[in-house]
């Protein structure tokens, strides 16, 4: 043989074996046009090179508070509510709990929606916690189809305005009501604005002031004072407790106030209900499943920093950057963290071991560089050791799936879907399909 055919058969020998290492430790690298007008655009400029990311070292997910290994399913139980309590003090805020008083009023019932294929409901979920009561509504589609009780999907929605109809399809697929009626499921949605108004001067002005009697005055120099009296009352501005609930986790409380409905309801089986939520609210969906065990599958969509993404990784949206822009997400503690992600007490791997042992799923897109597709891969993977105190596989770190590349293990799912930040029909089919196999 030639010498230079040598060389060349000897060179793509090489070349096999190195793509075939690149892929086992995950083919995926963001694409530098997209860093570059990432960085182009003052808004989301950030720290996007991977070799700057800090080392950092991860609290371990299998070992207490005190350093002591976890090595059972009882032991993790027992240390899951220190790690729940940690999360409530230092990053979402102490739950409300329950309303004194919820009632369900129905204000529309339409038996012929989607083609027919489905029942459409408005439901007001009204709830009521000493003299004060506060009042948000949901939609639900039922199958028309159904035999029995059939599974749920929740989708906590903050692109819902009051101005959209959530009786159709969104042409765009983030709300896609029909595909999950097709796969025989009910699904409802939330709009987070009526439990917590997304802004810093007003987020108080829902379920906060509900529990709290707080109204937040309109022209509040921080987003920590809140007047306090009844709703509605001019009453002097007080600062709220650092460990106060936040927006997302208000958002969340919403989530299972459907929950408290689905329990009541011959329609749906609770015990087989997901909560969904993109960006934003992939973040409180995460939180959801932490606080309200009656989800049995949490889907959290380019949820980012905050949500699955690490924050010792400072890639994209940092601690710093979420906390300026979004004050009223996170407690006071939490801001304390800016810039010294290396401190937090925990990172997000925690946050999402706390679905444990049920099912959870994170979605990444490839140009949704500002959630940190990687550190959102690598917090799911390494939550997943808890999922093995249940005997089920986990998820290799190094394998970080390329594009479209859905992976399920054990009780996990992720994929890294083309393009950028939202939630598309591919993503819904993909939680359709996880969910599926979950509960059949
Ligand atoms: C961004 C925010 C993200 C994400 C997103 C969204 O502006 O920085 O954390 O939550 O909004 O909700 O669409």
């Amino acid at each position: 043989m030639a010498p230079t055919l040598l060389i060349v058969l000897f060179a793509a020998a090489i070349s096999l074996a190195l793509n075939a290492t690149t892929s086992a430790s995950g083919s995926w690298s963001p694409d530098p046009a997209v860093i570059d007008r990432l960085n182009a655009n003052p808004r989301v400029a950030a720290q996007y090179d991977e070799a700057s990311v800090p080392d950092y070292d991860l609290p371990d997910v299998l070992a207490t508070r005190d350093g002591q290994p976890i090595t059972t399913a009882e032991q993790w139980q027992a240390h899951r509510d220190t790690l729940l309590d940690l999360f409530r003090e230092q990053m979402f805020g102490r739950p409300p709990g329950a309303p004194d008083e919820l009632t369900f009023e129905l204000r529309q019932r339409d038996e012929h929606a989607l083609g027919g294929s489905a029942t459409y409901h408005r439901i007001d979920a009204i709830s009521r916690v000493g003299e004060r009561s506060h009042r948000f509504e949901f939609v639900l589609f039922t199958p028309n189809d159904a035999a029995g009780p059939v599974p749920a999907f929740v989708l906590i929605d903050h692109r819902w305005r009051e101005d959209r109809d959530r009786s159709q399809p969104e042409d765009r697929g983030y709300w896609s009501p029909q595909l999950v009626i097709e796969r025989g499921y009910a699904v409802a949605a939330i709009r987070a604005n009526d439990l917590a108004p997304d802004h810093a001067d007003h987020y108080t002005e829902g379920i906060i002031e509900l529990f709290e009697g707080y109204h937040a005055p309109t022209a509040s120099p921080a987003p920590h004072k809140a007047g306090t009296g009844g709703a509605g009352s001019s009453a002097a501005p007080a600062i709220r407790r650092p460990d106060a609930v936040m927006a997302l986790a208000a958002w969340g409380w919403g989530a299972s106030r459907v929950m408290d409905y689905f329990e009541q309801s011959d329609a749906i089986d609770a015990s087989r209900v997901a909560v969904l939520g993109h960006s934003r609210n992939g973040k409180a969906a995460l939180w959801t499943g932490a606080e309200d065990q009656r989800f049995d599958v949490v889907i959290s969509n380019n949820s980012g920093c905050g949500g699955a993404a690490l924050s010792r990784r400072a890639y994209g949206e940092t601690v710093r950057i979420i906390n300026e822009h979004f004050p009223h997400w996170f407690t006071a503690h939490f801001k304390a963290y800016a810039d010294r992600e290396q401190e937090l007490p925990f990172d997000q791997h925690q946050l999402i071991a706390l679905t444990a042992p049920r099912a959870v799923y994170v979605a990444s897109a490839g140009d949704d560089l500002w959630a940190d597709p990687r550190g959102e891969y690598l917090a799911l993977a390494h939550a997943s050791p808890v999922w093995a105190l249940w005997g089920h596989d986990t998820l290799d770190p190094d394998a970080m799936p390329g594009l479209e590349q859905p992976v399920t293990t054990g009780l996990m799912g992720y994929h890294l879907r083309t393009g950028g930040h939202g939630l598309t029909p591919y993503d819904w089919n993909q939680y359709l399909d996880f969910a599926t196999r979950r509960w059949q």
